[in-house]
Formats: structure tokens, sequence, C-alpha cells
């Protein structure tokens, strides 16, 4: 009998012929899944596990570090103190939660200069959501409500993903955004009730535009998901790409109808039936052009992180002199 990890490793691994103590570890492995426990650094697990933890957890961490770029165009403009301290706490929480996810990453052996050279040469993914541009105030409550909403509703299942640095660093994570989600649709709120008519068409045109990008945050339909099937095998994912958009969909429909915002969908409505919401079909044309590279902002995102490594190359030169020599002097102690 195959087990299922057997059945669904790439081709080169399936030719791989396995010892009998590989066999042996990989069954121990699967029954370790199957009853739900957590795998640490140190145990035994299939080079396929490995290498999926990696490509998710720093793609992952990309996006938290690359998500800071759009909210950062707004620091200088926000509109009181209170908001501009509430929007530099949240980037500074983003750059918390890259460094968990880098360290997390880094436990199944691969460095943070290997990961960072992954994403400066392009060939590493981020969320398509960073490559759409920041255009007004109202998209920094947008991103709060819908882009933190979304990434809360993909997160939470992650607290419990089988990795256990991953699940760990999720917790704190899912904590902040938490808030992150809140101040959003607060700020926005705020225009919608007290604002000027122009500030509350201000919220509808930015709740337009974000709409359909979040949707995609989720990823690919489940019948196109290339690791959803292993990877919900394996309990990396609890919930499938589609399960997740119709929940946050559920959710959002709800809370526009308190912030008195209309989502951009004609076809959206409650379907009595399926106890759930329709909605109108996502162009998945346009996700894969901005994954691809060809979204509004993804040069730009780029160029920006590959200057700020370059820019902080000085920082990271004197850290390693600074330790270099706290090293020798104990040595000589
Ligand atoms: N964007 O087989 P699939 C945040 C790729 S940041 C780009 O379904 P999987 C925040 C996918 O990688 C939140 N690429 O993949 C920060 C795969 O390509 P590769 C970020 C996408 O892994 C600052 C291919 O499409 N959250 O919260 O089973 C401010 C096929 O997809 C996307 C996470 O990263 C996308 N949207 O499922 C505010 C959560 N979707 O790798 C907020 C962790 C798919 O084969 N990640 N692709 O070349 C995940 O949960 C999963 O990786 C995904 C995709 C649901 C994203």
């Amino acid at each position: 009998m195959y087990t299922q990890a057997m059945d669904l490793a790439p081709k080169e691994e399936q030719r791989h012929v396995r010892s009998l103590e590989e066999v042996e570890l990989m069954r121990r492995f699967d029954a370790k899944i199957d009853a739900g426990d957590y795998v640490e650094p140190k145990d035994w697990m299939p080079e396929h596990y490995r290498k999926t933890l990696v490509r998710q957890i720093s793609q992952h961490a990309h996006s938290e570090v690359v998500g800071m770029l759009p909210e950062g165009n707004w620091v200088t403009r926000a509109p009181t103190l209170k908001r501009k301290t509430i929007l530099l706490a949240k980037i500074q929480d983003e750059a918390g939660h890259g460094l968990y996810l880098y360290s997390a990453a880094e436990t199944l052996g691969t460095s943070r200069d290997e990961m960072q050279a992954a994403l400066h040469s392009g060939k590493a993914k981020y969320s398509s959501i960073f490559n759409y541009p920041t255009l007004t105030w109202a998209d920094m409550g947008v991103i709060g409500w819908l882009v933190d909403g979304a990434a809360i509703m993909n997160q939470v299942p992650l607290t419990r993903c089988s990795y256990a640095p991953y699940a760990r660093a999720m917790v704190r994570i899912c904590r902040e955004e938490s808030f992150h989600q809140r101040q959003g649709f607060d700020a926005l709120n705020v225009m919608m009730r007290e604002g000027t008519p122009e500030q509350r068409a201000m919220v509808q045109d930015a709740t337009n535009r974000w709409w359909w990008p979040s949707l995609m945050m989720f990823g690919p339909p489940d019948a196109e998901s290339v690791h959803g099937t292993q990877n919900m095998r394996w309990g990396i994912k609890r919930i499938s790409n589609d399960d997740l958009r119709q929940k946050f969909i559920d959710a959002t429909a709800e809370q526009a109808k308190v912030l008195g915002v209309t989502l951009p969908d004609p076809e959206l409505k409650w379907n009595e039936a399926r106890g759930h919401h329709d909605f109108g079909p996502i162009d998945w044309a346009e996700f894969w052009r901005v994954v691809g590279g060809d979204g509004p902002c993804n040069k730009e995102r780029l160029a920006a992180r590959v200057k700020a490594y370059d820019d902080g190359a000085w920082v990271r030169d004197a850290a390693l002199a600074y330790a270099r020599k706290q090293a020798t002097r104990q040595e000589a102690a």
C-alpha cells in the first residue's frame, strides 16, 4: 500500500528508491500527522514536506515585509497624530511578523540570506495584494479591514499547522492582525459616520479597488491549486483556498452593511439553500498576471526591497564586525 506522501511527492522523489529505514521513518511521520501531532525542527521529515514549508513560510515572510511598503506611503500624510501613531505601530508589527517567519523558516535549514536572495532576484513569490497602489488615505483603512481581514481568515488555521515553529509564530501574528483589522474598520467607520460626502466617496472608491484583489489573496480556485491537496494531507493547510474565500465573503458582506459601503459585486447575494453568499466571477487572468510580475506595482515593490537591502549593507557589516570583536574578546578572557 502506498502512503499519501509517496503518492503525491514530486516525480524525482517518487523515482528515488527508499531504504527500509526510510520507509519506516515515512510511516511514522504519516502516523504522527494522522494523529494531529506537531513536527519539531529536529524530527525526521520528508524532503518534500521541508521544501513545501520553506516555500510557504518564506513567501509569507516576504509578504509581511513587502506589505509594509504600500502603507509606508502614507506615514507622512496621516490625517491626525493618533492615526499616524497607529499606522507606524502597524507597520512595525509587519516587520516583526517577517522576522518571526524568517526565523521559523530558518529552522528548516535555509538561511535568511538565501530566502532574501530569492526574493530580490524575483524567484520567490509574495502575496499578490501588495502589488496594488495605495492612492488615498481611505486605502489605509481598507487594507486593515479587507487585507488584514483576509489575512486573519487565512492565518488562524495556520496556528494549527503541523510544523510547530510556524504554528507558534502564527499565534502571536494572528493576535496582532486582529488589532490591525479592527483599526482599519474603525478608521473607515469614523469617515463613514462623521466624515464629509467626499470622505465617504473615498471609502467607497477604496473598497471598490481592493475588494477583488482581497479575494485573490486566498490563492487560485481549489481545482487549480497545485499544492492544496498535499498541504491539507500534511496538515500545513487546514482549510482549502475556496472554503476560506467563502468564509471571508460571508463575514465581510455583513461588515460592509454595518459600515454603509457597497461591495462592488452585483452578483453578491445570500443563498439560503447553500447557507452562504453567492458571488460573481473572479478575474483569474488578472491574478496570474500580478503573480507573474506584471501587476501595477511589482517592479516598484521589488526595487524598493533591493534598495533597502543594499542601503542596509553597512549595518550588517557593522553588526558582524561587532560580533567578531565580542567573540575574540571572549576567547581571550
Ligand atoms: N499571491 O497551489 P496554491 C499580511 C501561488 S501578508 C501570490 O494554491 P498554496 C499582511 C502559490 O504560492 C499575508 N502567489 O498554493 C502584511 C503557488 O505558487 P508556487 C500573506 C500566490 O501554497 C502586511 C501558486 O500560486 N499570507 O497578512 O497551497 C500588511 C499555486 O497556489 C497567491 C500568507 O502568505 C497569492 N495571493 O496556497 C497587511 C499566508 N496565492 O509557490 C497584511 C500563508 C497562491 O508553486 N500562505 N499563490 O510558485 C498560504 O496560506 C498559502 O501559501 C496560499 C497559497 C493560500 C497563499
